[in-house]
This record gives C-alpha cells, sequence and structure tokens, in this order.
C-alpha cells in the first residue's frame, strides 16, 4: 500500500487535494482508501468525501500521532473489502511532528506493509503570506504560528497552495521566504487544488520514496501544545426542518457560516478554518470560511431545495470555545428564524485541545 499524507494548516486545502487525488488514483484504476482524522467526532470532511464516492475511515478523538493504533486499525479496516493501492491520509490542521510520529513508526514497525511517500505539506496563503513576512498581526500568537512554521520545515514538499488566488510576484515571495527560512534544498511545488495546477507534479513527486535521511524535527512541545490549545474547537450537528415551504440548503449554509463569521468579527476573533455541511439524504453543500477577513465560499453545492437536512458546522477558532459554541448556536436560532425553519440539535462538542502526547517518537 502506497501511503500519502498531505498535511497543512486548517482550511490549507487538504480535503480538496485529497479528493483530486483519490480521484486521479480511482481514474487510474487503482483501489483508494482515505482517512480523516479530528479532535472530535462529526467530521465534515468524511461526509464530504464520502459524498463523492470515495471509501474514507476516520480517525476521530485525537490526532494520528496520538492516535497510531487507530491509525492502523482504521487502514485495516478500509483494506477488509479490498485491499487498496493508495492510503491518503489528512492530519489534523494543527498537527505537526508527523515525520517523528507517524511515518517514521510506519517505516520501523509496518515497513513491509507500506511504501511511504514523502510528506507533502500545504501553505495556506491567506495565513502564510502574514506568518513567512513576520507580520505584526497575523490574527494568531507565535505559539500558534510555531506550528503553522514546523508543519513546513518537516515537509519534504512544502506545497503553495490555492496558486489560483496568487499573481506570479506573490507566488514567487512565498516561494523565496520558504527558501530563506528553510533552505535552498526544500523542494517547493505550486498547486491549486481547485484547478488542478500543479498536480502532476505533485503526483510525480509522491510516487518516490519519503526522504529517509533527513535529520528529526526539533521542536518545543509545551510551545506546541500552547499553539493548539489556543483555538476553540466546536464540532456540532442539528437536523433542520421547514415550517411551510422548502428552502435552498446551500443558501442556508452560506447565511449559516456568514452569521457566525459576522458575531466572530465582533469579538476579533481569528477564523482558522470555519466549514458547514449540509446534507438533503439526496445531496450535501459544504461553506467555508478560510480567515476572517475572506469571504464565505460554497466549496460544494447542492443545488437542493429540500423540507429538511442535517447540519454538521466544524468551526476552529482562536476564541474561547465556550463563546464560540454560544455564537454559533446564537446563530443557528438567528438564521432559522430568518428563514422559517426549526433545529433540533444534536451534538455539540466544544474544546481546547488538549497537549499532544504520541504513541511513538522515533528520532533520528
Ligand atoms: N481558491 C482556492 N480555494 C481552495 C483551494 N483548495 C481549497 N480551497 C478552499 O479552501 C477551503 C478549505 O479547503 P479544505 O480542502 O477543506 O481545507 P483543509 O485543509 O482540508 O481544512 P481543514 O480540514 O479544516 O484543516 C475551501 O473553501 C476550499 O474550497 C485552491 O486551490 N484554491
Ligand atoms: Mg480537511
Amino acid at each position: 500500500m502506497r501511503f500519502i499524507m498531505i498535511g497543512g494548516f486548517l482550511g490549507a486545502g487538504k480535503t480538496t487535494a485529497i479528493a483530486r487525488l483519490a480521484k486521479h488514483y480511482v481514474d487510474a484504476g487503482c483501489q483508494v482508501g482515505v482517512v480523516t482524522n479530528d479532535q472530535a467526532y462529526d467530521l465534515v470532511d468524511t461526509h464530504a468525501l464520502r459524498a463523492q464516492g470515495f471509501r474514507v475511515g476516520e480517525v476521530p478523538g485525537a490526532c494520528f500521532c496520538c492516535k497510531f493504533d487507530d491509525l492502523l486499525a482504521t487502514v485495516d479496516r478500509l483494506a477488509s473489502d479490498s485491499q487498496p493501492d493508495v492510503i491518503l491520509t489528512e492530519p489534523v490542521g494543527s498537527c505537526t511532528d508527523l515525520m517523528a510520529t507517524v511515518i517514521e513508526p510506519l517505516r520501523h514497525l509496518h515497513g513491509n506493509r507500506f511504501e511511504l511517500a514523502p510528506l507533502a505539506v500545504l501553505l495556506k496563503p491567506e495565513h502564510g503570506r502574514r506568518i513567512l513576512a513576520c507580520e505584526q498581526r497575523t490574527g494568531f500568537s507565535p505559539q500558534a504560528e510555531y506550528i503553522f512554521l514546523k508543519q513546513l520545515e518537516e515537509a519534504d514538499l512544502a506545497v503553495i497552495n490555492k496558486i489560483d488566488t496568487l499573481d506570479h510576484a506573490a507566488q514567487e515571495e512565498l516561494a523565496a521566504q520558504l527558501r530563506s527560512r528553510f533552505g535552498d534544498d526544500k523542494e517547493i511545488l505550486l498547486t491549486s487544488g481547485k484547478t488542478g495546477a500543479g498536480f502532476e507534479r505533485l503526483i510525480a513527486c509522491l510516487e518516490t520514496g519519503s526522504r529517509a535521511e533527513r535529520p528529526t524535527l526539533e521542536i518545543d512541545y509545551d510551545i506546541y501544545a500552547a499553539g493548539e490549545a489556543e483555538l476553540g474547537w466546536l464540532n456540532l450537528s442539528a437536523h433542520v426542518q421547514a415550517n411551510q415551504a422548502a428552502f435552498a440548503l446551500d443558501g442556508l449554509l452560506v447565511s449559516l457560516v456568514s452569521a457566525i463569521a459576522q458575531a466572530l468579527q465582533a469579538t476579533e476573533a481569528e477564523t482558522a478554518h470555519l466549514k458547514v455541511l449540509g446534507n438533503s439524504g439526496i445531496d450535501t453543500g459544504v461553506a467555508n470560511l478560510v480567515a476572517s477577513d475572506q469571504e464565505v465560499e460554497l466549496s460544494r453545492a447542492s443545488g437542493q431545495t429540500v423540507p429538511q437536512a442535517d447540519l454538521v458546522v466544524n468551526a476552529r477558532v482562536a476564541t474561547d470555545p465556550e463563546q464560540l459554541a454560544e455564537i454559533a448556536l446564537r446563530s443557528l436560532g438567528q438564521v432559522c428564524r430568518e428563514q422559517g425553519l426549526s433545529f433540533n440539535l444534536g451534538s455539540v462538542q466544544h474544546f481546547r485541545p488538549g497537549r499532544p502526547v504520541p504513541t511513538h517518537r522515533m528520532v533520528r
């Protein structure tokens, strides 16, 4: 099994890139399995990838490094009906040190089962431009920025993503900042998960071996833990139902993300990624916000007008999780009132991620 991991900060475009890669491998006749990962349950990404027809297993509850055995068990479950040729994995976007805690343990303990692809890490331009330029106001603390930079430092392939949103000068500037920070031998790629630009090269690079010879990342787990704990995490599910007429599902998703974003703006809390998925039972839509100064995007349109739907909200915002949950619930109530809907709440999980305690950490 070829084991491919696509890392990168929250909202960098990992799931979008994985969907494109999965389609490439399926079209090439390969059996493909995808593994998603989150600190909590009810993952937008799992639903969104399944809605595109992919076989997806998930590791909820903590990052891959802390749930190494669950990652293997999930791969085994995916392999139980038919053995995948390719496993695509998406770690939590606030997670780093993946070489030492996932790739190296796979090489040493399960090297006979997996061919390990180079670790690809997507650079999120919306926050990356500010963090790499050492701007004063990036929206995040130095500890959260530390995670952003450590992810890129350990990458075999540093992938400047979303190039459809960057002109040539901006792409060059990001590449120059990566080189000056991490050295000229850092392999830098340019991609757009949205248009497919750069994917031929990414795929060619992923087909080579992982860079076994690189020294282990030096990382301070106190700073890493503090950076993760800065993020408020909210996963919420709800069922919405029209009081009278059917409603446009995509419009509801965009309105809900916009209402939450507006309320967060008033508190000056920076959004890392806010996503809301709606499933009508027939099709699925997703709306996203990847930074506080960006527009809300309908990344997947359901095109449905429906009497009822299931919603999943996943929000990662640099704010108090209690306040985040309160804002999301208030916004849900407000949008439902405006659109003549009632809702029943499913589960609500909100917290700050705990200190990462990897199952293994293999240094060289
Ligand atoms: N313009 C543009 N937008 C993109 C691209 N890739 C992803 N996006 C958008 O960025 C947002 C986040 O994309 P995801 O693929 O969900 O990002 P992610 O890294 O998986 O996010 P988390 O799992 O929350 O960490 C969505 O609105 C996508 O449509 C890209 O290449 N170009
Ligand atoms: Mg994702």
